[in-house]
């Protein structure tokens, strides 16, 4: 039984650091950045004339 919880110990923490690894894209470096409108093409973005994580200051923070 102890073995069972140590397993599963393990597979949590393994999966904490998967998680914690998730690549955070965020730069300016998009030409349509700091407009005030979203433009990755991401979740709530207007449109997608800018990269992923590329107008990062009207988009927030992407992961990858
Ligand atoms: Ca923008």
């Amino acid at each position: 039984m102890k073995r069972i919880f140590s397993v599963i110990s393990v597979l949590l923490l393994a999966l904490t650091i998967t998680v914690g690894c998730e690549e955070q894209l965020c730069d300016d470096s998009c030409p349509f950045a700091n407009d005030g409108v979203c433009d990755d093409g991401g979740k709530d973005s207007l449109n997608d004339v800018c990269q992923l994580g590329t107008d990062c200051n009207d988009c927030g923070e992407r992961t990858q």
